[in-house]
């Protein structure tokens, strides 16, 4: 870091890791007397190409007017968004002897946890830890529909979730994975850069999205059948003898059983469910298989559809049995990182009993992600990875959160009644928005740590102000999913009254009796501790790298095997047909459209301008996308009369949605592209409700009763649910006027 002095004052320069979305670029952020001014590309050659407009604009909404600074307390009815200002101290003793009278009363599985992250960046697995000495099983995040999900389900065939060689790849294949300029940045750059080097791309996607237009192969699937797909791949590599024999023979069980199943899959069906030639299907399935190294990359297609413990199991048996695991090229089983303690351990999962993960709400009837399913690779893991618990991306022991929501809700099969949020919007952040909402109105204590006032935040009792990345220093270790280590530097300062994720654990813990578990006074105390199997502190961390991996190590199975029950690839899960669920893929078919419902929506406008719900408040953002868009292909805007730039209302089973019609040659017909995470902040005050949370959020539209969702996991159908548009008169009341005028 360096600091100097201009005629403005004094200057300081850092490294930073922007945490605006999750792929967490390393910039350069500049601050002049402690107030955050530029953030810019790193100088590191490699670094150099990896920023955003979001990135960019971090000062606009670091030092954004309406930042929270001082935290609130609820004065009027839940959700009324009336406040008086407090003192973090008031806040944080007022909230101790609330959070404990719960407990008292209900237990500590009344206790619930909602957050990602990934944007707190600081929490060091300290919410997990501070959860696991209270009692309480029923952390829930955004990742449940967002890698974590698919980690989990990854460990579930091999042990654990791997990350792709982009490298060295001669064949990248997108499951409808869409990385932009400005989505996703050095994803972007990496499939840009293994394309130069010769990589073939094949792009699955129902629209000609960025990535098809430039792909060498593009297949037009019909939304929601990608698993159908990769059987259709499988059959084609099996008959044709594309697999690698040696690796099949020697390292996975269940090959036979698999090519039964696949056998019920034969190309004519594949091609009348996916939508997709048989020709283009061969041809695909080839060229992946027959490419000299080939990688799958992780997709949330697949973490969002109602078949998508199949679809994600589909993909892990494909990187098997074509022998892409931990070779050049390939997908790199990395471990975790010696030199960095993981979060898994800082979590203190051994401390839970048994009988409070008994109760982990959901893992009775989706266990995949929760302890049920997971602690079952206990052994497996610490064979192979020396630690029985490994958390990759944050998803390997979550709770479900429809089944925590319902209980919430209902007191079914017990009540939960304390509700913290951290860094996630949790009323826009999973489906069926209608019962989060109730299941919020009917808690006794809701906190919120955000750095805006959000639907979710205005339905709290208290609002904490977080610190941003600018304002803290960190070592982002990507959740154990590679073992890169990056440096962040803190180069401004956070609000007085506001805290770190990890701070507001600490204060908590040494509030309620537990403080002897957080024992690191300060974050530098904690990446000390993290960092100490390296032999370095954080301060020398800092003078000698800003970022660190290791060196790949290829075959590592041949060790000690894979971390599964058998020590091999299963690709008839062991676990599953435990746990009573079928243990080879399968294909489960969802609502279909009808006369009434004759689009297939899928939600999912990753907004180039935003992350998630976030930065609707952000004008240098916003004002390039104004307002939320349906995206549609002409042939059904004229079935159903609609133009450019109309608005429409989309209906769904479960609710309705407005947003402004774009009509688009690149959609496929038949199908409708709903954005996510969209309310209005300027939409605040006298006579507006949430800031109009149920106005354009495509979390109003997915039902999630059991048979809704997919049975291991119980994940909602995002990906090609039924659903009819109908114009309407005009935008919502109360959109800033400046954006309308910008359409
Ligand atoms: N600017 C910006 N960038 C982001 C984010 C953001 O919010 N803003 N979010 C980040 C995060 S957390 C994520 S998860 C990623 C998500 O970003 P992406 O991985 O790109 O995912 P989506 O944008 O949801 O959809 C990608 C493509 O999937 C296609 N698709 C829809 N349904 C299906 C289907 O059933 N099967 C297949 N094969 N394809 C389908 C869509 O047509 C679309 O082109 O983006 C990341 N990048
Ligand atoms: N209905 C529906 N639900 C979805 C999805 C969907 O498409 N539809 N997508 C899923 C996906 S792919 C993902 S990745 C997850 C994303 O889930 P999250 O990552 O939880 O994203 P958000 O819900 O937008 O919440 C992020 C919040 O964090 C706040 N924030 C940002 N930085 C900081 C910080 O430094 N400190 C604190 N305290 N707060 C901060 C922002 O203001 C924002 O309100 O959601 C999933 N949920
Ligand atoms: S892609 Fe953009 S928003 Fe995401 S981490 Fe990189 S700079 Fe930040
Ligand atoms: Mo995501």
């Amino acid at each position: 870091m360096t600091a100097t002095f201009n005629s403005e004052g004094k200057v300081v320069i850092g490294d930073v890791v922007c945490t605006i979305c999750d792929i967490g670029c390393q910039l350069k952020a500049e601050s002049v007397d402690g107030v955050v001014t530029k953030v810019r590309p790193h100088d590191h050659p490699l670094l150099r190409k990896n920023v955003c407009y979001k990135g960019t604009a971090a000062p606009h909404i670091h030092n954004h007017a309406d930042r929270l600074r001082v935290p609130l307390k609820r004065v009027g009815e839940r959700g009324e968004d009336r406040w008086e200002e407090i003192s973090y101290e008031q806040a944080m003793d007022e909230i101790a002897e609330r959070l404990q009278k719960v407990i008292d009363q209900y237990g500590p599985e009344a206790f619930a946890v909602s957050t990602s992250g990934w944007n707190t960046q600081t929490t060091h697995g300290c919410d997990r830890r501070f959860m696991n000495v209270l009692g309480s099983p029923n952390w829930i995040s955004g990742v449940s529909l967002c890698a974590g999900n698919t980690a989990a389900v990854n460990k579930l065939t091999y042990g654990w979730f791997p990350f792709p060689d982009f490298g060295n790849t001669r064949c990248v294949v997108l499951f409808g994975h869409n990385p932009r300029k400005h989505s996703w940045t050095p994803i972007y750059n990496q499939i840009n850069a293994a394309r130069a080097g010769g990589a073939k791309v094949i792009v699955i996607d129902p629209r000609v999205s960025d990535q098809a237009e430039t792909a060498d192969l593009h297949l037009r699937i019909t939304s929601g059948t990608d698993a159908v797909l990769c059987f259709g791949w499988l059959n084609v590599i099996i008959n044709e003898g594309l697999y690698d024999k040696d690796f099949v023979e020697n390292w996975t069980v269940g090959f036979e059983e698999l090519k039964e199943r696949v056998a019920e899959f034969p190309l004519e069906r594949v091609e009348e469910i996916t939508g997709i030639p048989r020709d283009l299907i061969v041809e695909s399935a080839r060229m992946y298989a027959t490419a000299d190294s080939a990688v799958i990359p992780w997709t949330p297609i697949t973490d969002m559809q109602l078949n998508s413990t199949s679809a994600i199991r589909l993909h892990s048996i494909l990187r098997a049995v074509t022998g892409n695991l931990d070779v050049l090229g390939g997908e790199m089983l990395g471990g975790f990182n010696p030199d960095y303690i993981p979060e898994s351990k800082l979590q203190l999962h051994e401390l839970l009993s048994d009988e409070q993960k008994a109760k982990q709400l959901g893992s009775d009837l989706h266990p995949a992600y929760t302890y049920r399913a997971q602690e079952m690779l206990k052994e497996a893991t610490e064979r192979v990875h020396g630690y029985g618990y490994a958390d990759i991306v944050m998803g390997c022991y979550m709770a479900n959160p429809s089944a925590v929501f319902r209980a919430m809700e209902s007191g079914d099969p017990y009540p939960v009644k304390a509700f913290f949020t951290l860094g996630n919007n949790t009323l826009l952040s999973y489906p069926n928005q209608h019962r989060i909402l109730k299941a919020l109105m009917n808690q006794d204590l809701i906190v919120a740590h955000e750095i805006f006032m959000t639907p979710t935040a205005m339905l709290a009792d208290y609002v904490l102000p977080g610190d941003v990345f600018t304002e803290r220093n960190h070592i982002a270790d990507s959740w154990s999913w590679s073992t890169r280590l990056s440096l962040s530097q803190k180069v401004a300062e956070p609000p007085t009254e506001g805290s770190s994720t990890y701070q507001f654990w600490y204060d908590l813990a040494h509030r309620m009796g537990i403080g002897e578990y957080f024992p690191w006074d300060t974050l530098e105390e904690v990446l000390d501790y993290r960092l100490s199997p390296s032999g370095m502190s954080f301060d020398q961390f800092s003078k000698v790298a800003h970022m660190r991996a290791q060196v790949p190590e290829y075959r590592s199975y041949e060790k000690a095997g894979f971390g599964t029950p058998s020590g091999k690839v299963e690709l008839y899960s062991s676990i599953l047909d435990e746990l009573g669920f079928d243990p080879l893929p399968y294909y489960r078919e969802a609502p279909q459209p009808s006369t009434d419902y004759p689009y297939r929506v899928f939600t999912g406008v990753r907004e180039d301008s935003f992350f998630q719900t976030g930065q609707r408040q952000i004008k240098v953002l916003r004002k390039r996308t104004p307002v939320p868009r349906f995206f549609i292909h002409p042939e059904d805007a004229e079935r159903d009369g609609l133009s450019d730039g109309d608005w429409a209302s989309l209906e769904t089973e479960t609710g309705q949605v407005q947003a402004m019609v774009a009509i688009q040659e690149s959609m496929k017909p038949g199908h409708l592209r709903v954005p996510h995470g969209w309310w209005y902040p300027e939409m605040r005050g006298e006579g507006q409700e949430l800031s109009g949370a149920f106005l354009s959020s495509d979390a109003v539209l997915c039902p999630d009763e059991p048979e809704d969702l997919d049975h291991e996991q119980g994940i909602p159908h995002f990906k090609g649910f039924p659903g009819r548009l109908r114009r309407i008169d005009g935008p919502p009341a109360g959109i800033d006027p400046e954006m309308l005028d910008l359409l």
